[in-house]
């Protein structure tokens, strides 16, 4: 059956700000402290999702979480009102505050794993939510994911929801981040790419020294085995600790694939050769891959640069769009590389370039704020469809976030009890918009 791959992009919430909690995300940690700007920020990321659908591409919306999170903090010990939790973990543990206020769940490639029906032997389109034990603040935020997520593919005969792994290290998951199917044809069965950064169980196996590796091989078993893949249609990579140990925090950083095509650094994984091989087998043969050398552009650049964290689209007429944000243009190296790429006979034939500063400042490209779902021409009908990108919800989203949010926020705002309400009055407001019910802990 004609399939079609969507991208739903996470709306980023009402409290995007700097708290530099990433440890081994080099911009999170080097932007700390600094303003933001939430309203820019949720409009960068609608624009991006608009031009996308203006190209004929199938555009979704996922919604954000409640934050400042005060269940968290209840369950930390805070008491009182509202607002006495806010001023007490403001006084005792200004960290931890900042932690239940971050808006990342804005980036959706680490929302879940999502495997599309020609995949899986039910064939249902299956969702994982990831736990993303790494990060305390990302680590709370898998529950209400999951919610919103159901309430996103609501229809149970196309749509399988799967709970999260255990949340512990030994399963750290990070979701799409760290995963891609590839395939010749989006309605043809798939292979799925499962990259992680370390065994959980096995002591003896290479790692990095210096950040951390967030995601496990036993938990992408797991996820593979949740939902129902076919083992010869599967393949595991191990992430190249060494560059982790530079900044490389998920795969999508140093890769992207789409279709029987990957663009990735001839760095990014262990045994590299081996498993372009194992891909081009299991796909059957034409498995395409443009692997960047480090003379070309370093390691260091495509972190800075995020390269790689781009969105890789076919488009209506065949053609291959690759979508980067602005650093890509601004740095030379990457920006005489790319547009060989474009001017010769590569796979790639068009780029298009989009101003994401805000996320990109906190780590987050265009493909962190993408979680990808191929769908069929039923399942297509069969998601919520006002979560569903188009001219009207572009400017209904537009004045909510005109609305709602602030064009400054710093850390001593976290505590004030009225960013909660304009929150919660915002998010109360969007799950009408988008049809989703009641999916956060203040509207239960
Ligand atoms: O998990 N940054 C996110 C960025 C996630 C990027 N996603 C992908 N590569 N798919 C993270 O490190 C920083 C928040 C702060 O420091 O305020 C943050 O959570």
């Amino acid at each position: 059956m004609k399939a079609f791959e969507a991208n739903f992009d996470g709306l980023v919430g009402p409290t995007h700000n700097y708290a530099g909690l990433s440890f081994g995300n080099v911009a999170s940690e080097k932007h700390q402290a600094e303003v933001s700007n939430p309203k820019q920020a949720a409009k960068q990321g609608l624009t991006k999702m608009k031009a996308l659908n203006d190209l004929g591409l199938v555009q979704g919306v996922l919604a954000p979480q409640e934050r400042p999170d005060i269940n968290t903090l209840r369950q930390l010990g805070f008491g009182g009102s509202d607002a006495d939790v806010l001023a007490a973990a403001a006084k005792q543990a200004p960290r931890i505050l900042a932690a239940c206020c971050s808006a990342s769940s804005m980036w959706t490639a680490n929302a879940a794993t999502v495997s599309p029906s020609a995949d899986t032997a039910n064939g249902k389109v299956h969702f994982t939510p990831a736990n993303l034990t790494n990060k305390f603040h990302r680590s709370i935020e898998h529950e209400v994911t999951g919610r919103i997520l159901r309430a996103t593919f609501n229809d149970e005969q196309h749509f399988e929801h799967h709970s999260v792994l255990p949340s512990v290290e030994h399963f750290g998951d990070e979701g799409a981040a760290n995963h891609t199917r590839f395939c010749h044809e989006y309605g043809d069965a798939g292979v799925e790419f499962f990259v992680f950064g370390r065994y959980a169980f096995n002591g003896n196996k290479p790692q990095p020294q210096r950040y951390p590796a967030r995601h496990t091989y036993e938990a992408s078993e797991a996820i593979a085995r949740k939902h129902g893949l076919n083992p010869g249609k599967v393949v595991y990579a191990q992430q190249n600790p060494d560059v982790i140990d530079q900044g490389v925090f998920h795969n999508d950083v140093i890769a992207v694939g789409n279709r029987n095509l990957m663009f990735c650094h001839e760095q990014a994984f262990l045994n590299q050769a081996e498993v372009n091989q194992q891909l081009n087998d299991a796909l059957g043969g034409n498995f395409n891959v443009i692997e960047v050398p480090s003379n070309r552009v370093s390691v260091q650049d495509a972190v800075t640069s995020y390269l790689f964290n781009s969105q890789l689209l076919s488009m209506a007429d065949g053609r291959t769009l690759l979508v980067i944000p602005e650093e890509c243009q601004n740095n030379p190296a990457v920006w005489a590389y790319l547009s060989e790429l474009r001017d010769g006979d590569s796979a790639i034939d068009e780029l298009k370039v989009f101003d994401l500063k805000q996320s990109m400042s906190n780590g987050g490209g265009p493909a962190c704020l993408r979680l990808r779902v191929v769908l069929n021409e039923q399942e297509l009908n069969a998601f919520n469809q006002s979560t569903r990108m188009n001219n009207q919800l572009f400017a209904t989203l537009n004045s909510w976030v005109d609305k709602h949010y602030r064009d400054r926020l710093a850390e001593s705002d976290l505590a004030d009890p009225q960013l909660l309400i304009e929150s919660r009055t915002a998010l109360d407001e969007l799950t009408q918009i988008l049809n989703l019910g009641s999916v956060y802990p203040f509207q239960r």
